[in-house]
């Protein structure tokens, strides 16, 4: 079908004509969309099955990552992109009088997860994949994804996504492949001869059928899979429906299908709900069953072979919210396979592994007994039977020191502590940033890193640079392959000799002419959706991400807020104009984060309105913070705003994102900002703040009163005043939350205490971005230096380190 633009073309027709019943003219744009995704769709199965027969054959060990999130975004762009189809399609369709951008535009995100976390786990399919390696991932096929954003009269108002609305091309149901899952119910243990067999009665079954997606390698034939589960049951209650009750005849399939409906839009801000355990335990099990099936028809199904498993299969867990894989894992094992305790603990602990992605404290897992008994009877036993053990060990260690103890256990205070199961049970603990590693080992899980030093270790974060720099930025990509050649696309490290270009003056224009354009881009979009005229010669000053306190969006905004101040009081203030731009998503109930956002909304109303601004400065906030936005935000960036508390950042992942688009960081020594700094170099990157150790220490002893830092900075004082003194156009209580954050709960983030670093950092900013031949210089050079935060080195090094995992070359079809 593909072999020449003039094939293409006429499979292209046809296809609409197969599938819709239609000529070209006739079809609409969604059915175009369809059309051609379902003939790359086509493409990608032959190779989709190539590459699994040959992982069969080849019996190479697997890595299968479970995640609670996927933030995959569109798929039409980026599965183009990486089968090398872009040029070829746009041209054929072109011709054709259709532009595949418009078509790209049709897909709903798939956006199956809050942030950063699902975000990176979409990055890591799009490495591993890339880098020809056996891997796969595990999660929910939600039925509404990350709610959708709207914002009404300045505040974030939550409506249901429903990206499956008109089918999802990419998806394959697997009928024949689905595994129940039991809930609730009783657990009876028989000793039959010495040996313990398992019954569980009465429990719930809820049927998981598998969605598999396919992810598409770049420049290679690997077509790898991501398996998402959906619960659906053919439960229908007869006697019910006969007695003309036909509301309760569907209720119980409603509430068994309940399970997979809905994405918790919760990041780093739990909620300790049921059906979020009853999520956890659906996917795990559901994936779990389907591999140990697979590895048995494959590798054997005697007692002996599964306690090998470990040689064959590695299952990583994305944060703790897979946790129970581990008394998972040794259920099957155990219940299923007949393997003993302690040969299905060594192979359990060998198997999984493990990676934190937050120290917030609040954000840790724990699960109250009661909960976890009453809807997983079998994983409790186990659960509390790996606690038993491990204290005993401890026990051994300390003895007599419950303290510790009680703080190490994984059943504790009337909780299971997951980040305690997934330490205990898996053999490799990793932190997502170099700080954030050494705080886990030092502070956090330090009492876990004296009694398993060698599980800890880092893998610093990254994303697909082709994603993020060759599709979303294609005009940059086509400059950078121009100076450099080609070969930094399948090796990010190569960017880096693009410094040597820093300061050559034809490819600083050109940047600076795309920067440009993409600013105009982004111009022209504001003004469409919200009616906003900015500037696109100002500086375009970047926080997209989700709305946190320690994000300290609110930093930014105070900071704008004083600005505004002094060019009230002096109108011919000298600074270079800037646009402000903001977006981001809130959980549902997180009060402070909602107000955050309205304040926001307040200062665009009040600064974007007002004549003797001059227009030298304007605020946007972008409603609904997704994927697809961002691809189209971070090209246009010149600022990138990555200014969390220090120490509270586990990683970031925006700020390599804007790195690699050329944009300047003005940020804290926090998270992979501190690797970007040193790769970068102290001249590339504007750094203020206190440190990770400063804040820590600030943590552990005191010593902070944030009324020293408000009576000692008028201009601090004036703008906190300005919250609530009625200076602004809402109730005067409308931001007592965001006032008392600051003032009465003594700023836990730091804000006003990094203010005046934080005003000076953003002056840097204005000079430097007055000298334009010295900005594109740093422009360049950040580009240069952000192939180490590609998701291919973080792969590899995962690969390498924890999977023991090599690349299986799938040959043509
Ligand atoms: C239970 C509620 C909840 C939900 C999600 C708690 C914690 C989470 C995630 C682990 C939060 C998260 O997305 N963390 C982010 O992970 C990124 C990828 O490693 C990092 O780059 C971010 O710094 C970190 O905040």
């Amino acid at each position: 079908m593909l072999k020449s633009k003039q094939e293409f073309k006429e499979a292209f027709i046809n296809k609409l004509q197969t599938l819709f019943g239609q000529s070209l003219d006739e079809s609409s744009i969604a059915d175009k969309y369809v059309a051609l995704s379902t003939m790359i769709k086509e493409e990608i199965s032959k190779l989709w099955y190539q590459s699994n027969r040959q992982y069969r054959v080849s019996k190479e060990k697997q890595v299968y990552y479970f995640s609670m999130e996927f933030l995959l975004g569109r798929l039409l762009g980026s599965n183009l992109y990486n089968l090398g189809l872009t040029e070829f399609c746009s041209e054929g369709l072109k011709e054709l009088g259709i532009d595949l951008n418009e078509l790209e535009a049709v897909e709903h995100d798939a956006g199956l997860g809050n942030g950063g976390l699902g975000r990176l786990a979409a990055c890591f399919l799009d490495s591993i994949a890339s880098l020809q390696l056996p891997g796969h991932g595990c999660g929910i096929r939600y039925r509404h994804g990350m709610f959708e954003q709207k914002i009404v009269d300045g505040y974030q108002i939550e409506l249901p996504d429903n990206w499956l609305r008109d089918g999802y091309v990419w998806e394959v149901r697997k009928a024949d492949r689905a595994v129940t899952v039991k809930f609730g119910g009783h657990v009876r243990l028989e000793d039959q001869g010495g040996r313990y067999v398992v019954f569980h009665e009465n429990y719930e079954p809820v049927v998981a059928i598998p969605y598999d997606v396919p992810i598409v390698g770049a420049n290679c034939n690997t077509v790898n899979t991501l398996r998402l589960w959906s619960a659906e049951t053919n439960h229908f209650d007869f006697p019910s429906f006969s007695k003309g009750d036909f509301l309760k005849a569907v209720e119980k399939k409603y509430s068994l299908e309940a399970t997979s409906q809905i994405l918790y839009p919760d990041d780093n801000y739990p909620e300790g709900k049921t059906l979020r355990l009853k999520q956890q335990y659906f996917f795990v099990s559901a994936g779990l069953q389907s591999i140990i099936r697979r590895y048995k028809r494959t590798h054997g199904a005697t007692p002996d072979d599964l306690a090998k498993i470990h040689k064959k299969i590695a299952i990583h867990i994305n944060d703790t919210h897979p946790a129970l894989a581990v008394p998972e894992l040794m259920r099957i094992l155990m219940d299923e396979e007949g393997l003993s305790w302690e040969d299905a603990w060594n192979t359990t602990r060998q198997t999984i592994s493990y990676t934190n992605h937050t120290i917030l404290p609040e954000a840790l897992e724990k699960w109250p007994i009661e909960m976890v008994e009453r809807l997983l009877p079998r994983m409790y036993m186990i659960i509390r039977e790996i606690n038993e053990r491990f204290c005993a060990v401890l026990w051994e260690k300390y003895p007599g020191d419950w303290d510790k103890i009680r703080a190490m256990a994984i059943i504790a205070d009337g909780y299971v502590h997951m980040a305690h199961l997934a330490v205990v049970g898996s053999h490799s603990i990793n932190g997502v940033a170099e700080v954030h590693s050494n705080i886990l080992k030092k502070e956090v899980m330090s009492n876990f890193y004296q009694v398993y030093p060698y599980r800890f270790n880092n893998k610093t974060n990254g994303v697909t640079h082709r994603r993020w720099l060759a599709k979303a930025n294609s005009a940059l990509a086509g400059i950078i392959t121009e100076a450099i050649g080609s070969s930094w696309l399948a090796h990010p490290y190569e960017l880096a000799s693009l410094h040597r270009y820093a300061h050559d003056a034809e490819l600083q224009d050109r940047i600076k002419a795309v920067k440009q354009a993409n600013k105009n881009r982004l111009a022209q979009f504001i003004q469409e959706k919200m009616g906003i005229v900015v500037d696109p010669h100002s500086i375009f000053d970047v926080q997209v991400k989700r709305i946190h306190a320690y994000k300290r969006q609110t930093l930014n905004a105070l900071h704008i807020l004083d600005l505004y101040n002094r060019l009230k009081a002096s109108p011919g203030l000298d600074i270079e104009p800037r646009t402000f731009i903001f977006a981001g998503k809130s959980a549902t109930g997180y009060y402070l984060a909602k107000h955050i956002i309205k304040f926001i909304n307040t200062l665009a109303q009040v600064i974007n309105n007002d004549p003797d601004v001059g227009g030298k400065i304007k605020v946007v906030f972008l409603e609904n913070y997704s994927v697809s936005l961002a691809e189209l935000i971070i090209p246009a960036a010149d600022v990138s705003e990555q200014i969390s508390t220090a120490s509270r950042e586990a990683s970031g992942t925006g700020n390599m994102k804007f790195m690699m688009n050329g944009a300047i960081t003005i940020g804290t020594l926090d998270g992979a900002n501190i690797e970007i700094c040193d790769e970068v170099g102290n001249d590339n990157i504007v750094i203020f703040g206190l440190t990770a150790e400063e804040v820590l220490n600030y943590y552990k002893y005191g010593g902070y009163n944030v009324l020293d830092v408000y009576h000692n900075n008028p201009h601090l004082r004036l703008v906190v005043d300005q919250l609530t003194n009625g200076f602004l156009p809402v109730s005067p209580d409308e931001f007592n939350c965001i006032h008392h954050s600051l003032i009465r709960a003594n700023d836990e983030f730091f804000v006003l205490k990094d203010f005046a670093a934080y005003a000076e950092a953003q002056e840097k900013i204005n000079s430097l971005y007055r000298d334009s031949a010295h900005w594109q210089a740093m422009a360049i050079n950040n580009i240069a230096f952000s192939g180490r935060f590609s998701s291919d080195r973080t792969v590899s090094e995962y690969a390498i380190g924890i999977w023991r995992i090599k690349p299986v070359v799938i040959r043509e079809v």
